[in-house]
C-alpha cells in the first residue's frame, strides 16, 4: 500500500518567538508535523523547504521514511549543516507522525513501545546574584522540577546569556522570563554582550558551591558553559566543581575542536555533555569512540529528525553514552513531541531539557505531552500528538529576532 504526498506546506509563525513547521498532507488526507526551527536562521530554512524539498516530496510514498532520508541527504550532494539538517529532520518527523497515525498508535510505539514511565527532564535556574538564583531554583522546584540547570551572573558584566533577567523579560516569549532567558531579540542586528572569562572562572566555582550547600547534595545540578572556554580552562573549570557533583557540564569548549574534549577529560571527572550545534552522526564519532562526553545534546530538531537522532542515540549506547536532548523554548512543541516519544523508548535515555513553552505557543501547537512531578510524558493520542491551528499561526507572523553577539572586553568577537 503506498500512500503518496499531496501537500508539503511551510508554516512560519511567531507566537512570542519565531517557529518553522513543516505540514505534509498524504492524498488520502493523514497529516504529519515536522519542526524546523533554527534560531535567528528560521527563513533560512523555510526557504530551502519550500524551494528545494516541499517540490520533491509532492507524490512521494510518505511509507518510505528512510528512503526518503537518504533521498535528501546523500541525493542533495551538499551535507550536513544546520539547514540541511533541519530540513530534513521536519521531513523525516512529519513522515513518522503520519506512519504513527496511520497505525493509529502514538509514535513512541512504533520506535520499540516504553522503556520507562516517563523522561527525568531538568528546568532552568538563573539570577544576576545568589539571591536572584536562590529564588529561581525555588521557583522551579515548586513547579515540580528534580533535575535544574544554574546559570549566573557574573561580578562586572552587565548581563550573562542563559541568564534570565528583569532587563530581557518583555522581549521574547510572551513577556514571562520563564519562557524565554536567552533572549532572541527582535533588532535589525543582534545585540552585543562582554565577556570575562576570567572573572566567569572565578566566580562560577562559588555559585555551585553555595547552591550545593543551600539545596543539599541530592537535587541533580547542571551547568552550560557555552562554547565560551579553551582547552585548558574548560579542564580547569571541571577540576574546580567536581566536589559540586554535577550531573553534567556543558559546551565547555567550542564544538567544532572535538579534540579539545580529550584535553578536558583528561583532568576531570565532571560528566560532560556537548552537541546541541551538532547536526550528524559524524560529528559524535570521535567523542564516541574514545568516551570523551556522557551526554548527547542534539535535539530531533537539528540533527535529522528521529531517524538522524536515533542512529547518534544507538550508537551512542555501545559506549554508555546517554541521551540529554536539548529542549529549550526555541525547538517546537513538534520538537520536543518528538523528543519525548524517542526518549521513552531508547534504552540509554539520560535527562531531557525542558523549558515550558508560552500559553500563546501552546495555543498554536495544543501539545498532548504533560509535564508532572519532574517527568515529561508522550500523550497516547496517534502520532506525535500535537497540532497546529493556522487561525492561531496567522495571527502571529514571522518577525526577525536575533541571539546576541558575544565580545571581550576588548572588542574581539568570542564563542559563544
Ligand atoms: O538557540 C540557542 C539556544 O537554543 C541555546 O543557546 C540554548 O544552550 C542552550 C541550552 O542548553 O538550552
Ligand atoms: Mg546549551
Amino acid at each position: 500500500m503506498t500512500m503518496p504526498i499531496a501537500n508539503a506546506e511551510v508554516l512560519v509563525s511567531n507566537p512570542g518567538r519565531n517557529f518553522v513547521t513543516l505540514r505534509i498532507t498524504t492524498d488520502d488526507g493523514f497529516v504529519g508535523l515536522g519542526d524546523a526551527t533554527l534560531n535567528g536562521r528560521e527563513l533560512a530554512v523555510a526557504a530551502y523547504l519550500s524551494e528545494h524539498l516541499a517540490p520533491l516530496l509532492i507524490g512521494r510514498d510518505a511509507h518510505l521514511i528512510e528512503d526518503t532520508w537518504q533521498y535528501l541527504y546523500r541525493g542533495a550532494y551538499w551535507r550536513r549543516g544546520p539547514v540541511t539538517m533541519a530540513a530534513i529532520a521536519a521531513v523525516d518527523t512529519a513522515l513518522w507522525d503520519i506512519k504513527a497515525k496511520v497505525a493509529g498508535l502514538p509514535l513512541y510505539q512504533l520506535l520499540g513501545g516504553r522503556s520507562r514511565s516517563g523522561l527525568l527532564v531538568y528546568g532552568h535556574a538563573s539570577g544576576m546574584d545568589l539571591h536572584e538564583l536562590y529564588d529561581s531554583i525555588r521557583e522551579q522546584l515548586a513547579e515540580g522540577y528534580r533535575a535544574i540547570r544554574v546559570q549566573t551572573g557574573v561580578p562586572g558584566l552587565a548581563s550573562v546569556y542563559g541568564v534570565a533577567s528583569s532587563a530581557n523579560a518583555s522581549v521574547g516569549d510572551g513577556g514571562d522570563r520563564r519562557y524565554d532567558y536567552e533572549p532572541a531579540r527582535r533588532s535589525a542586528v543582534p545585540v552585543e554582550e562582554s565577556w570575562d572569562t576570567r572573572a566567569y572562572l572565578r566566580h562560577v566555582p562559588t555559585v555551585l558551591e553555595a547552591v550545593r550547600n543551600e539545596f543539599g547534595p541530592e537535587l541533580p545540578l547542571l551547568h552550560d558553559a557555552h562554547h565560551r572556554l579553551t582547552p585548558i580552562q574548560a579542564a580547569k573549570l571541571g577540576k574546580a566543581v567536581e566536589p559540586y557533583d554535577l550531573f553534567w557540564l556543558e559546551d565547555v569548549t567550542p564544538a567544532e575542536n572535538q579534540a579539545a574534549l580529550r584535553r578536558v577529560r583528561e583532568h576531570t571527572t565532571t560528566p560532560l555533555a556537548i552537541g546541541e550545534v551538532f547536526n550528524t552522526i559524524w560529528d559524535y564519532r570521535e567523542l564516541f569512540e574514545e568516551q570523551l562526553i556522557d551526554y548527547v545534546r542534539s535535539a530531533v530538531t537539528h540533527a535529522g529528525g528521529i531517524t538522524g537522532l536515533r542512529r547518534i542515540l544507538d550508537y551512542a549506547a555501545i559506549y554508555q553514552i546517554k541521551s540529554g536532548v536539548h529542549g529549550p523554548t526555541d525547538v517546537s512543541p513538534v520538537g520536543l513531541a518528538a523528543a519525548i516519544h524517542l526518549g521513552i523508548a531508547i534504552p540509554n535515555f539520560g535527562i531531557q531539557e525542558y523549558m515550558r513553552h508560552s500559553p500563546a505557543t501552546d495555543e498554536l501547537f495544543r501539545p498532548g505531552y504533560t509535564f508532572a512531578d519532574g517527568m515529561l510524558t508522550p500523550g497516547e493520542a496517534p502520532g506525535l500528538g500535537v497540532d497546529y491551528d493556522d487561525a492561531v499561526g496567522q495571527a502571529h507572523p514571522y518577525q526577525a529576532a536575533y541571539l546576541p553577539v558575544n565580545r571581550l572586553l576588548d572588542g574581539t568577537v568570542h564563542d559563544w
